[in-house]
């Protein structure tokens, strides 16, 4: 059927595209085949609304086992109380989180989102849909952190019933510690984000929020994480059931079965696997960045060593701005997006002053410190136009051809086989 060739030949083309590419988009990764596999078994054809022992259809019986063992291996990486594995994504589960802790009308206080701060968390999406009003939390540009003595005296004044923080540009720590200080004065919760961060905590490599104060924490599974797109809600017992009811029936029915056996997959690899890895993806990250300065780039955070994450961001509105500096790099096959950063007005998103990088998915391919010195070179020669655009494509190529195997599982294999290919390998 012409068609299904037309699909499938974008498909492949897709895929070439990405095995001849050097992919820095901070929100995605590569999954292994043993999660892979599992998108494609039956359990993507199945429903198994309820709680495990305690679902609306017959059938389930295997489904309970593969929940208790998510439920089971997210509250043992996270060493939390309680873990909800249904959310189908980040913002589903930011959702959830708004229904449980708070009411319409009430006051929230979040990052805005040239500070950082995700959609979900503003009045465009997730917390609009819950009527809350949203108020952001004064930055300190320098820092690229919340102002913690300004966030107190508008709290004190404004009393905002929920704290949100955690970022979608988030290169350092936050101030979870003091925020839940503030919040415990005035009788409000804290929610954590860390959609990003995720994999870094579980590799011990970054803040844990619970254990420095937050209540409740949100994160997709597949930044950082290993998982595939889908997400999690970690809490203490006492935010349990209100987690819950409004994951389902509030927010979910089908909870995607095969994704979720994928993510005890991720979840396994992470234990194994995640401390090497968290902490080679923020080397990875710091050295990135300190080349790129080295070189000419106005990378964010010169004072504070550049980055703690997986993140490094760069200030390019001398260089044209972030869609053109984006778009240059996409032209030698460099992937990664245009942002705003703190000082632009959320008006200029076709053109911010920022590009954001992350490494998390180039560490999972293997590369290390040597790597990311050639990455900031091409990335250099290629804004600049120092060289001609077919000669970096094939520097790109020849760096990337160098790693195109999933690391940090239990067996390594090719990272970029078409689905028909791959669904046959012999591992
Ligand atoms: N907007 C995504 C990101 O790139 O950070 C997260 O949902």
């Amino acid at each position: 059927m012409d068609e299904l060739n037309i699909l499938l030949n974008q498909i492949k083309a897709h895929t070439e595209f990405y095995k001849n590419s050097i992919p820095l988009i901070a929100s995605e990764n590569l999954t292994s085949l043993s999660v892979r596999r599992c998108y494609v078994s039956d359990l993507g054809h199945r429903y198994a609304e309820g709680k495990v022992g305690g679902r609306f259809y017959q059938g389930c019986e295997f489904v309970d086992e593969i929940e208790k063992m998510a439920i089971k291996l997210t509250k043992e990486i996270f060493e939390v109380e309680h873990a909800n594995v249904q959310p189908i994504s980040g913002v589903v589960a930011n959702i959830a989180a708004f229904f449980a802790l708070t009411k319409p009308n009430d006051k929230i206080m979040s990052i805005s989102v040239p500070c950082g701060g995700h959609i979900s968390h503003d009045k465009y999406s997730a917390a609009g849909i819950r009527g809350l009003e949203v108020l952001h939390y004064p930055f300190d540009n320098d820092a690229m952190n919340i102002d913690v003595d300004k966030t107190r005296s508008i709290a004190l004044k404004e009393k905002p019933k929920l704290f949100v923080l955690g970022s979608s540009l988030i290169l350092f720590p936050q101030p979870v510690k003091e925020i839940a200080e503030l919040a415990e004065e005035i009788g409000a919760n804290v929610l954590y984000d860390a959609s990003h961060v995720l994999g870094l905590i579980a590799g011990k490599a970054f803040q844990h929020p619970i254990k420095e104060g937050a209540d409740v924490v949100t994160a997709s599974t597949h930044k950082t994480f290993f998982g595939p797109q889908r997400a999690i809600i970690l809490c203490k017992n006492e935010f349990a059931q209100a987690v819950d009811k409004a994951v389902f029936p509030g927010v979910v029915s089908n909870h995607h079965l095969n994704t979720l056996a994928g993510y005890v997959v991720a979840a396994l690899e992470m234990k194994e696997f995640g401390k090497e890895y968290a902490n080679q993806v923020v080397r990875n990250a710091k050295k990135l960045a300190e080349r790129m300065y080295e070189l000419g780039f106005n990378v964010v955070g010169e004072d504070l060593g550049f980055t703690k994450s997986h993140q490094v961001a760069a200030d390019v509105s001398k260089l044209g701005g972030g869609a053109k500096v984006a778009k240059k790099l996409e032209e030698v096959n460099i992937v990664l997006n245009k942002n705003l950063l703190p000082w632009d007005d959320v008006s200029k998103t076709s053109n911010p002053s920022g590009i954001r990088i992350g490494v998390q998915e180039v560490t999972k391919l293997g590369m290390k410190e040597e790597e990311m010195k050639i990455l900031a070179e091409i990335m250099w020669n290629a804004v600049n136009e120092l060289k001609e655009v077919s000669k970096l494509r094939e520097e790109v190529r020849e760096l990337k051809s160098r790693f195109d195997v999933i690391k940090y599982t239990f067996e390594e294999h090719p990272a970029y086989l078409f689905p028909e290919v791959a669904l046959n390998a012999n591992l």
